[in-house]
């Protein structure tokens, strides 16, 4: 332990002391620090909401603040004040910095999270614990007409009063640049939308950055007051699963194509879906969208189901003449209130909490390990061998793990 907190440097400790001393932690910081030898003590006797009244979240993050030079102190505030007073340019900026690959500005990033996460754990409480933002994923086959219903359903719902942000993950972006995804330009009108917030996916990182940065963005979008919060994904790769396991609801779209285009559906994420929107049913495509309905109605009886209070369910909708859009977002709903009554959707929501920091311990304890000067040493070698079948993967893997766990290599 003393090790990991070295390696953590002042910023990382303040950092960790900064995330304890919030509202939802169990215990009051305040006084842990007044009385340091009866913490034990302390930490089971005062209530958190004593700790809340006693001192505002604002005054437990102005203490972290001393870490923090002139300049990032008057960025974060800037930054923090415009997101939360609804400001697009704010929030523009703030997805920027968590994007950045760069060190100093990421540890800026997550003091920027931790205040706006404290913020929002704040508006939850005043809305009687329940989340104040309905994330939605969206995904299916490439062309499939996610955009396109992205941009009706979202005119629909600003024209009701709501704020919708779209967020979209671009699998193709993290190893070409290229865009898999058609871009926002088919999201025309609601891009000039005042009550819109789009954001196109970094056209650069591994997967796991782009959807720990979308991860990180939704909870930057709910700060800035939009209440909803839709993710496109194409399906293609791991990018749908992952988006999966960020949002309240999964909705697969899937276009009235013939049986070869449908080929590329995962069964797995068609298991996810807690609705199945069969899109372009007008026209001539109304017949073919009644058959794909019927079919994926009798797939979904098939699959396990995932939620206590909800059966996925299979509808049809066109963006072009807008026939089917409002049934399928009174779904929507329907679905947020079922989840929403028995807390499912609470429960769903911290599971994926829990899903999201492994992801990312596997992912960062797997970049170091490869990078391990030992691991890599001793990596070309045994893989050569491993596959010449003279050592078994299981000794390699024994002998890799030694070579990154000892001392004399490690320094
Ligand atoms: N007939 C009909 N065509 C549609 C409908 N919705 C979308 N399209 C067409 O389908 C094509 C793809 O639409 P997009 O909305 O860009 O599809 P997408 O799934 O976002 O595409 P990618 O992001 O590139 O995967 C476009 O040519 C649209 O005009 C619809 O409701 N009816
Ligand atoms: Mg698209």
């Amino acid at each position: 332990m003393p090790h990991v907190y070295y390696k953590m440097g002042r910023f990382g400790l303040s950092l960790l002391r900064h995330i304890s001393s919030f509202p939802s932690s169990r215990t009051c910081c305040l006084h842990q620090r007044v009385f340091p030898g009866f913490q034990s003590c302390y930490k089971s006797t005062i209530p958190v909401h004593t700790c809340q009244q006693r001192r505002g979240v604002s005054t437990a993050l102005r203490h972290q603040m001393q870490d923090l030079s002139g300049p990032e102190q008057r960025l974060l505030d800037k930054l923090y004040e415009g997101l939360i007073s609804g400001q697009r340019a704010s929030l523009a900026e703030s997805i920027t910095l968590v994007e950045t690959q760069h060190p100093r500005k990421k540890e800026l990033a997550q003091v920027l999270l931790q205040k706006v996460l404290a913020y929002r754990r704040e508006q939850e409480s005043h809305n009687g614990g329940k989340p104040v933002a309905f994330r939605v994923g969206l995904s299916g086959p490439p062309g499939a007409g996610k955009s396109s219903f992205i941009e009706v359903v979202g005119k629909m719902l600003t024209g009701r009063g709501h704020k919708v942000s779209v967020l979209a993950v671009d699998p193709s972006s993290c190893t070409t640049g290229g865009s898999l995804m058609g871009d926002k330009t088919r999201m025309t009108e609601l891009s000039r939308d005042m009550n819109a917030f789009i954001r196109p996916s970094p056209t650069s990182g591994t997967l796991g950055g782009v959807t720990r940065t979308t991860n990180e963005a939704i909870v930057l979008c709910e700060g800035a007051g939009y209440d909803i919060v839709l993710v496109e994904t194409v399906g293609v790769g791991q990018s749908e699963f992952a988006v999966a396991d960020m949002v309240d609801m999964f909705v697969l779209l899937i276009p009235p194509a013939g049986g070869d285009e449908l080929q590329g559906i995962k069964r797995g994420i068609i298991e996810r879906a807690d609705l199945v929107v069969v899109t372009k049913s007008d026209g001539d495509l109304v017949v073919p969208a009644r058959r794909i309905q019927t079919e994926y109605t009798s797939a979904l009886k098939l699959l396990r189901r995932q939620s206590k209070s909800w059966n996925p369910k299979v509808v049809r909708a066109s963006s072009h003449s807008g026939e089917g859009i409002p049934e399928v977002w009174a779904k929507m709903e329907l679905y947020r209130d079922a989840m929403l009554a028995n807390g499912e959707l609470q429960g769903r929501r911290r599971a994926q909490q829990k899903v999201w920091m492994w992801n990312l311990i596997q992912e960062n304890v797997l970049y170091h390990f490869q990078n391990h000067p030992g691991v890599r040493d001793a990596l070309p070698h045994l893989e050569d061998r491993v596959t010449k079948g003279a050592v078994s993967p299981g000794l390699a893997a024994d002998l890799l793990l030694k070579a990154f766990s000892s001392p004399s290599s490690s320094s």
